[in-house]
């Protein structure tokens, strides 16, 4: 960069304005902050009245949950839908209730200077929360957090245990997000009376529950409430531009101290915005790009706040890596290098906890990435938990990270009401995961039917929504080939395209995969001049089916039209190609269907995370691409 691009880089107005009232920072312990999970077994009912309405006519909330009729013990986090022997839970559809008491450390609710606030990671689809029978937050969207201060609430009974009630509801309709319909089936010849189905249009089992963590943790009354980094380099010299919000009170003081991997003091500012300068800079660069990746600082924010009474005093510690990204018309640029994305997509989806949050999980996960080859990843089709980001940024995986806008296809689903919710959900995506170096782009649907008139003013105003909350990072929707009528095409940044050659179309004929695929990535070039990546692409393989010659539904089939694909990939990298992401990383549960052999069995592993042959040919790519293309050191 030069000289002039970063006086203009430190003079602009900060990229990222603060979209909703209040941050969103994920809880992390401190000197002057607590944290106490609330995870384990918690008392669950399945309102399973016809209209499923009795919990709220009966106010369940308002009591235990054990006296308003029979319970069962259902682990938090976890989808509830496989973890009982019954299929009528499994497919539930509808209010489902959470409740458990918790033991409040009497400090908590002595000093009234503590703030205690209760934060669930996430619940699917829609939440209201409870606390003693009074109702303290309700939210909307199944992959993101929510939370809400109780500190006065468990303060007026301070003796009695506090109970927290959770009721969820995995309902979609044309307006959520993702969107789906339900629909009564009202020929009583061949239905009962109220029968119903949920149908929606994408293709993976909507798992229902409480998935991500629910926690309590504290804060002072005036303390640290949102922080947003963005970084920049030149030559050696590393910057950061930070903004520190404050709420709660009064005058205070803020002292910002950057530290190195080891601890060492790096650099140092005060006040609620400033740059700070890092000499002798160590960038933050992705997997198999750099022998040191993943590189991270670590920015304490402390503030003291002092009234006529009473000192407040907060630390929060936020990890940062320094990196930039740019797009060209040809390239991805991660520190002015070109990025070449060899990856996987993924879904948060294993036997019996469904998208439960899941440590062994994830940590395999990352040791077969590793294995593989991985540098980088897509958040199909909704956001993933922190913890996973938090991993992406340790290890240098780059994300693409994608919103819950999976199977909009119904022209009723692009109305204003869409679009507002669609809005507020990339406006908690951004809060939430703005400063994860990690985070590279931001995915605002999956195939949409862009080819639907509605659509352009749809993906033009989302798109620039997105830019406008977020200026350091590009902006996609991913697409599908079939959608030659593209609208919101023009204001990507990135196409991201779809293709199942030879699958879906072409059943079998792996030939002509090779003129199909080449024809196509250069019509989307001469059509949008924007760098191109293969956002998925894959073949079912059921484990241990083989044929020779390949036949669909094998493992060399799955290889042979992997290998087929990759010909072309190679012939088009050097040009405007930049990424190829296999669909799927693992086989996962869908919906039960005639195209559905139990889940999709498009992984490259088995959904126990076992490899089928393509897991090999893909490793063997994998790590000749990062030697080709990753600036990997000589052995
Ligand atoms: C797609 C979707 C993905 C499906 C996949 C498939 O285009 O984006 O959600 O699972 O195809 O296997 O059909």
């Amino acid at each position: 960069m030069s000289v002039w691009l970063r006086v203009l880089w430190l003079l602009s107005v900060f990229g990222t304005v603060l979209p909703l009232d209040g941050g969103m920072l994920f809880p992390r312990e401190s000197s002057f902050r607590e944290v106490k999970e609330l995870n384990g077994l918690w008392d669950f009912r399945a309102d399973g009245s016809p209209n499923r309405n009795e919990g709220f006519e009966k106010a369940w909330h308002k009591r235990q949950l054990a006296e308003t009729g029979p319970v069962i013990e259902m682990p938090v986090p976890a989808s509830y839908n496989d973890i009982t022997q019954d299929p009528t839970l499994r497919d539930f559809i509808g209010w489902v209730w959470y409740d458990r008491e918790v033991a409040v450390p009497a400090r908590w609710i002595s000093d009234q200077g503590t703030r205690v606030v209760l934060r669930v990671g996430s619940a699917h689809y829609y939440s209201i929360v409870w606390v003693n029978g009074e109702k303290v937050t309700e939210h909307e969207g199944g992959h993101l957090p929510f939370e809400a201060e109780i500190s006065s609430l468990i303060r007026r009974e301070p003796t009695k245990p506090c109970r927290i009630t959770i009721a969820v509801n995995n309902t979609l309709t044309l307006e959520t997000l993702p969107p789906g319909t339900i629909q009564y089936m009202n020929d009583s010849s061949r239905y009962p009376d109220g029968f119903f189905v949920q149908n929606m249009d994408f293709d993976f089992f909507n798992y229902a529950g409480i998935h991500r963590s629910v926690l309590l943790y504290t804060t002072p009354k005036v303390y640290v409430d949102d922080i947003t980094v963005e970084t920049n380099f030149m030559d050696n010299t590393g910057l950061i531009r930070y903004k520190v919000s404050v709420r709660g009170g009064f005058s205070n003081t803020l002292n910002i101290t950057l530290m190195d991997k080891d601890g060492h003091f790096v650099a140092s500012s005060n006040g609620s915005s400033g740059v700070l300068r890092v000499v002798d800079v160590k960038l933050w660069w992705p997997y198999l790009m750099h022998e040191n990746p993943g590189y991270l600082y670590s920015m304490k924010v402390h503030l003291i706040a002092v009234s006529e009474t009473s000192t407040y005093e907060d630390e929060y510690t936020l990890p940062l890596g320094i990196r930039t990204v740019n797009v060209t018309n040809t390239q991805f640029l991660i520190n002015n290098k070109p990025f070449y994305f060899h990856g996987v997509n993924k879904h948060e989806d294993a036997d019996i906890r469904g998208r439960g949050f899941d440590w062994p999980l994830i940590v395999k996960d990352f040791n077969l990435m590793k294995w593989l080859g991985v540098n980088s990843f897509r958040t199909s089709h909704y956001p993933y938990a922190e913890e996973i980001l938090q991993m992406c940024d340790r290890h240098g995986i780059v994300l693409i990270d994608e919103c819950p806008g999976v199977g909009i296809k119904d022209i009723r689903s692009f109305g204003n009401a869409s679009l507002s919710h669609h809005l507020v959900v990339m406006d908690e995506l951004v809060r939430r995961d703005k400063n994860h170096p990690s985070v590279v782009m931001w995915s605002v649907a999956n195939e949409p039917a862009s080819e639907m008139p509605p659509a352009e003013f749809y993906f033009k105003t989302l798109i620039e929504h997105t830019k406008a909350l977020d200026q350091t990072r590009p902006v996609t929707y991913v697409t599908i080939a079939e959608a030659d009528m593209d609208k919101g095409g023009p204001y990507v940044d990135v196409v991201c395209v779809n293709s199942y050659f030879a699958w879906y179309f072409d059943q079998g004929r792996l030939d002509i995969v090779p003129l199909q695929l080449s024809t196509h990535f250069e019509n989307w070039y001469r059509k949008y001049q924007r760098p191109i990546i293969q956002s998925e692409y894959g073949a079912d393989a059921v484990p241990g089916l083989h044929m020779d010659p390949p036949m669909m539904f094998t493992e060399e089939y799955q290889n042979a039209l992997l290998q087929s694909y990759h010909d072309v990939f190679d012939q088009k990298r050097n040009q405007y190609f930049i990424g190829e992401l296999i669909w799927n990383f693992a086989d996962f549960m869908t919906a039960q269907g005639i195209y559905r052999v139990v889940g999709n069995k498009k992984g490259i592993f088995t959904r126990q995370r076992q490899p089928k042959a393509a897991a090999f040919l893909l490793r063997k790519r994998y790590w000749r691409l990062a030697n080709e293309t990753g600036r990997l050191l000589p052995d």
